[in-house]
């Protein structure tokens, strides 16, 4: 079994419909186990486009599918929640990314893990370090925490929803 970490983000629409629904979807697959969900944090839009803000969170997952494989469902939940491909960063319905594969590092065009981003956007940092605050990111040597402490503060990412462990589960199940 590979452990992995998946972050989920939404900015359209009912975002919390979104999210609960991406982890239905992924419940639902039998080649997929769901671990544990992180809370969930209300975000300022990141990057260069005006947007919306998003609510974002992180879930640990196990699977023995590759991970090329796992991109394939993930974009097909992606796609069956209406996710539509406008404006590159722009807003979405849902979005799923591969942040953490096991201590894997791949660099195709397609896939590129850990996700290159992460370390930049303290509403995957966040979310994360709840889950596993020691987790090293493979190829480099630094854990989710010390790159939390790169932050001075927690601006733009606040609680939205206190999520604790298996309280949570039970919606979530398919
Ligand atoms: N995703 C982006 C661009 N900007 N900003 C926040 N706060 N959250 C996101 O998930 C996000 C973003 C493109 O992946
Ligand atoms: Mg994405
Ligand atoms: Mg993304």
């Amino acid at each position: 079994m590979n452990l992995v970490y998946l972050g989920l983000g939404s900015n359209m629409g009912d975002r919390f419909a979104y999210l609960k629904d991406a982890i239905r979807y992924l419940c639902a697959n039998d080649q997929i186990q769901l671990i544990r969900v992180s809370s969930i944090y209300e975000t300022d839009p990141y990057g260069p486009v005006e947007q919306s803000p998003f609510l974002n969170m992180v879930v640990e997952i196990e699977t023995n599918m590759s991970p090329l494989e796992l991109l394939q469902v993930t974009q097909s939940i992606e796609q069956q929640l209406k996710r539509e491909r406008l404006i590159h960063w722009g807003p979405r319905t849902i979005d799923l990314d591969i942040l953490i594969y096991a201590d894997k590092i791949i660099k195709m065009e397609t896939l590129i893990i850990p996700h290159p981003e992460m370390t930049k956007r303290l509403f995957v940092l966040i979310p994360l370090a709840e889950l596993n605050r020691s987790l090293v990111i493979p190829g480099r040597n630094k854990s989710i925490q010390d790159l939390c402490d790169v932050f001075m503060d927690r601006e733009g990412v606040r609680l939205w929803k206190q999520i604790n462990g298996a309280d949570e589960f039970e919606p979530f199940e398919s």
